[in-house]
């Protein structure tokens, strides 16, 4: 028989630090009333979540790793909306972020979840907001919780 380890969502007892981009903050505020709100359902204390805004998502990165490196934080949820344009500025930024969120993740050896949209248009952002498509900010809550079960499980 296999043995099979699996994370947990649990939010009892964790603190995390929820990184949201300005920019397209029609949207991000949306994505981060998610966050916050499945944060809570999951049994975090609302004084135990902090919620940091930069300009826009290629800011993400440096303030992610930054806040995944404090003691009191065990996890960041980042969370924003590069929307494609036209010109190649969205390859750079989404890029930009996504390479530096991977880094930051494993620099501070702790979940930096990628909550950024990266979507061709704002309809299909919208629809990641709350609507159709769910809400990314929710999903990447329970991805931080249930990742710091699981590192929490691997290291004991
Ligand atoms: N930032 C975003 O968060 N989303 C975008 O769609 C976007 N576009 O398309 O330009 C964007 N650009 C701003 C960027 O994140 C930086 O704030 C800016 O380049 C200053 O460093």
């Amino acid at each position: 028989m296999a043995n099979v380890i699996q994370g947990r969502p649990r939010g009892e007892g964790r603190r995390v630090a929820v990184v949201c981009a300005r920019f397209n903050e029609l949207i991000t505020r949306e994505l981060l009333r998610g966050c916050v709100d499945e944060l809570e359902r999951h049994g975090v204390d609302p004084d135990a979540i902090q919620v940091v805004w930069v300009p826009g998502a290629w800011e993400i990165p440096l303030v992610a790793s930054r806040l995944a490196r404090k003691d009191d934080v065990d996890a960041v949820v980042c969370l924003g909306a590069v929307i494609r344009g036209a010109t190649a500025h969205f390859d750079y930024v989404a890029g930009g972020a996504a390479r530096g969120l991977a880094q930051a993740s494993h620099d501070a050896d702790k979940p930096v979840v990628f909550g950024i949209l990266t979507t061709d248009t704002i309809e299909q952002a919208v629809e990641r907001a709350g609507t159709k498509a769910g809400n990314k900010g929710r999903e990447a809550a329970t991805v931080a919780l249930e990742m710091v079960d699981l590192l929490h499980t691997l290291s004991s």
